[in-house]
């Protein structure tokens, strides 16, 4: 029988929608988090974990009456703060004893300005799991949390909030998270499937939340612990799409070559895998190891502007990445590899924008473009005003303008990323379109843009700019709709991705 004497703690994920591509299964974080704590506190604590998509006021009413918690914990990031605050909202109305506790990427970037907006009671920077144990201990022996490395508190020094950074923990630590009541939800075929093989990144890019966490100390999972995880998803959730959650699996060369039996015998069991790289790492071995149909890497490229390059602390050499590319190309045929490039970057004006375009393409077949986010707590958002840069305040917080871009021309890349990547990848104006690019335009998509955008009249603009506004603002946003039209999701039917495609195709001269 349960014992209703334990300290009950509700730790909520929220998502707006299950997109597409990559739409979403369950937290990961949460996973992490309750998995950890019941190891290192047995038996003093009852968490339970759920997951919602969409609108959830009234079911996350029902859980908190239903489940009687002391203390709910949100994952936040920046596609459900606007969530959370809601949530945050009902418990301090209808649930007043309660204890609200924030962490997540966006509770770090945030800190105590979101710790106020929301009147929550703890916030918790970086990696959860060692400061969520010590407030749970803490407050299950109704002691006052103090001095607990990586927590805020309403009244903590501002100075001491900006500066506050939780302690890594060695991933050895960290029991096992694939259990039905971590994951908050039944295992099922063909999900997606988060699975990390380690924590922390080599990189120290000025645009990332992590970036000032003391990340770089990477730490990775033992080979047998991804074997298990492995073995689970196979017996578990047969055929999932398994997102690897790592900064980059191949920085460490020798480590990737070592797994790549593990993942290969996963991927010929039906699993599709989605790895994040950026190609530093790669060379002809790692290419063969890891060629497979249900392979997908998504390749951070980032930007190609030099002066873009240095902001971004990211400075790399084209010529380098385009030999790795052509040798992905030649070695790995059947593997899917994205190359992806961010814009609307500080540093990158309009006529660097469309040599990146046009490069990306004669790259690949069908790369994606990032309009640049600024997200709170990062090197970036510190020196906006330096670097001149606006942006929305609201999440995507797309960058609006910078020193080199004004808000038209920053539209109208937004604009010819989608128009492009639409027409690029329609099964009907596909062949018309490439043929016109190759024949006309000497290759250059960002000029056949322009000749279509200029011959457009104002009927036309005017379609292309209002799917602009519409994705610019969300919460279906221009990268959920970039990655599902990349990854071939139908241009046509009743859904909102298929609607703003067949407005984009109705424009394409014919
Ligand atoms: C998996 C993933 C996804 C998945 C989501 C899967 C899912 N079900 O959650 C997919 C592919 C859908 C996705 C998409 C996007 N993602 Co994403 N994604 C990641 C990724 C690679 C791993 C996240 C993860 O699960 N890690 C493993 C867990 C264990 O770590 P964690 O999430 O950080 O959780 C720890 C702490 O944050 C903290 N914590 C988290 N929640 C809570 C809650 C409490 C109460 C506490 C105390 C602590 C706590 O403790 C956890 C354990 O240590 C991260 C990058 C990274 N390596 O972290 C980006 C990341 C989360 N994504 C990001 C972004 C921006 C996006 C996109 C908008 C696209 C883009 N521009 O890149 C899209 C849009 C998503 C949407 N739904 O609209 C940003 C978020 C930035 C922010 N401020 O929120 C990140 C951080 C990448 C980055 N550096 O820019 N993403």
């Amino acid at each position: 029988m349960k014992n209703t004497n334990k300290f009950k703690v509700l730790l909520v994920s929220t998502c707006l929608f299950t997109r597409h591509t990559y739409s979403t299964g369950f937290s990961l974080a949460i996973a992490c988090l309750k998995s950890y704590a019941e190891k290192m506190l047995p038996g003093r604590a009852d968490i339970k974990n759920v997951n919602f998509f969409g609108e959830c006021e009234n079911d996350f009413r029902e859980t908190v009456k239903s489940f009687g918690p002391e203390l709910i914990g949100f994952s936040c990031y920046l596609w459900n703060i606007g969530i959370v605050r809601g949530l945050c909202g009902i418990v301090r109305k209808e649930f007043p004893g309660v204890k609200i506790l924030l962490g997540g990427p966006e509770a770090t970037g945030r800190r105590e300005t979101f710790l106020k907006e929301t009147d929550s009671d703890f916030l918790i920077v970086g990696e959860g799991e060692d400061s969520f144990v010590k407030l749970l201990s803490a407050l299950t022996e109704k002691r006052r949390p103090e001095n607990i490395e990586g927590l805020i508190l309403p009244d903590s020094a501002a100075e001491y909030a900006l500066k506050c950074r939780s302690k890594l923990l060695p991933v050895e630590d960290f029991p096992f998270p694939y259990t039905v009541e971590n994951m908050g939800m039944e295992p099922y075929p063909e999900m997606f499937f988060p699975m990390e093989t380690m924590r922390g990144c080599a990189n120290h890019c000025a645009y990332c939340t992590w970036t000032e966490l003391g990340q770089r100390s990477v730490r990775y999972y033992s080979d047998e612990r991804i074997a298990q995880n492995l073995e689970w998803v196979m017996k578990n959730a047969p055929r999932s799409r398994i997102f690897v959650c790592d900064s980059d699996t191949f920085a460490n060369r020798e480590r990737a070559l070592r797994l790549a039996p593990l993942f290969l015998r996963a991927a010929e069991a039906g699993h599709t895998f989605t790895f994040q790289t950026n190609l530093n790492s790669w060379d002809e071995a790692l290419m063969e190891a890891y060629s497979h149909p249900n392979y997908e890497f998504d390749i951070g490229i980032n930007a190609l502007a030099l002066r873009t390059q240095k902001v971004y602390s990211r400075e790399f050499s084209v010529e380098s990445m385009e030999k790795k590319i052509l040798a992905m190309k030649q070695k790995m045929p059947l593997t899917t590899a994205f190359i992806e490039l961010m814009y609307a970057s500080p540093g990158e004006n309009l006529a660097d924008f469309c040599k990146a375009i046009d490069w990306a393409f004669s790259q690949s077949e069908h790369p994606l473009f990032f309009h640049t986010q600024l997200f709170h707590g990062t090197p970036v958002h510190r020196n906006a005003d330096k670097l001149k840069i606006v942006s929305n305040p609201r999440p995507p917080y797309y960058i609006l303008s910078t020193a080199d871009c004004s808000e038209e021309m920053l539209r109208i890349e937004d604009i010819m990323v989608i128009a492009i990547t639409t027409w690029n990848m329609n099964n009907v104006l596909k062949a018309d379109f490439k043929k016109n690019i190759a024949e006309k335009y000497g290759g250059s998509y960002s000029k056949a843009f322009f000749d279509i955008w200029h011959g457009l009249d104002g009927r036309g603009k005017a379609v292309l700019m209002d799917v602009c506004e519409k994705l610019r603002k969300g919460p279906f946003c221009i990268i959920h709709y970039m990655i599902d039209i990349s990854h071939g999701y139908p241009q046509t039917g009743e859904n909102i991705c298929s609607r703003y495609a067949e407005a984009v195709n109705s424009v394409y001269p014919r």
